[in-house]
């Protein structure tokens, strides 16, 4: 793993002039209590983090499922991608499928590139995203994933619409969950069953996050995949499964790890759901479906 540093940009570019005691926005958290930014539009500025980051070269890794029908993602995910998601770095998708040739070709910018892992499709669909942290560890650890800077693991059933770059990188990074951003810790859909390695207490935890999108330096995900791999065979032994699957379990995972940056809702906004009005921009949006069509039988 490379050493990720943190320069200026190599030449002064003209930004508008921060004040100390003028907050860019005032209508929503900008930092945890333990210091960690939370991103929204208004509260980066998009030149000067490229300007930092681009002459580092980063290479950024992305993992994405698509296994039985839902292969069907992939075109107008990939497809807005290239329009959205990280211009201007160099892009590694990792493809894990079972069905290869439903892989479809799009047209990829200069420095992007489509890997493809075949994949096992597990009788149930829980099973398959449950499976997603050991199957990602794994291709670190056996470095079929290498020289990215930072890895992105998403779901597949989502799209990009707005830009989506420089300032989510972290060493880990997750994002709240649209459905659950402005309730009481004692209602997130937490595990709560003290048998399951997911219990978190009702009186415990910061923040929900979504599943959807974990994302940081190998490292980082290599320890977070780990732990929730473990925490799952554990539940598997003792015969129990989290409420939410592989989301309890990183859930879980980051009330003590805490992650260094946090993704407001921008970053996953529920297309079926009213947009909240802190929300001014949306950048990565669920696709309409119907599961119970859609999920492997
Ligand atoms: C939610 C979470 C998801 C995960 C899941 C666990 C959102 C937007 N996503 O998704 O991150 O925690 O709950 O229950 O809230 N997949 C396949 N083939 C299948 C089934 C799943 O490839 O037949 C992959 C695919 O990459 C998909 C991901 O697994 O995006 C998550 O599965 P889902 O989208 O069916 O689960 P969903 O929408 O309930």
């Amino acid at each position: 793993v490379r050493k990720i540093q943190r320069n200026g940009p190599q030449t002064p570019i003209e930004v508008e002039q921060p004040f100390a005691l003028k907050a860019p926005r005032t209508d929503v958290m900008l930092v945890t209590p333990w210091l960690a930014p939370i991103i929204w539009e208004g509260s980066f500025d998009q030149k000067l983090l490229d300007a930092t980051y681009k002459p580092l070269n980063f290479t950024i890794g992305m993992t994405l499922f698509a296994v039985a029908k839902y292969t069907r993602f992939l075109k107008p995910f990939l497809e807005s991608a290239e329009k959205h998601f990280m211009q201007g770095y160099r892009v590694n998708y990792y493809i894990f499928t079972d069905i290869p040739e439903q892989v479809p070709r799009v047209e990829l910018k200069p420095g992007r590139s489509v890997v493809v892992f075949n994949t096992v499709k597990y009788s149930r669909w829980q099973e398959i995203s449950l499976r997603r942290m050991e199957i990602i560890n794994k291709h670190i650890m056996n470095k079929s994933i290498r020289e990215v800077d930072y890895l992105y693991c998403l779901d597949v059933d989502l799209i990009f619409t707005n830009h989506y770059g420089a300032e989510t990188f972290a060493p880990l990074v997750a994002v709240l969950h649209p459905g659950y951003f402005n309730i009481l810790r004692n209602k997130f859909p937490y595990e709560r069953r003290p048998e399951s390695q997911a219990y978190v207490p009702k009186d415990h935890g910061h923040f929900y996050y979504i599943a959807a999108m974990l994302g940081g330096t190998l490292n980082n995900i290599v320890d977070v995949t780990a732990a929730c791999h473990q925490a799952l065979q554990v539940d598997k032994v003792n015969g129990i499964e989290a409420a939410w699957q592989e989301e309890s379990h990183l859930n879980k995972y980051l009330v003590t790890n805490m992650p260094h940056k946090i993704l407001s809702m921008e970053y996953l906004c529920n297309s079926e759901a009213p947009t909240p009005a802190s929300v001014k921009v949306c950048r990565f949006s669920t696709v309409k479906k119907n599961h119970a069509e859609i999920r492997a039988q």
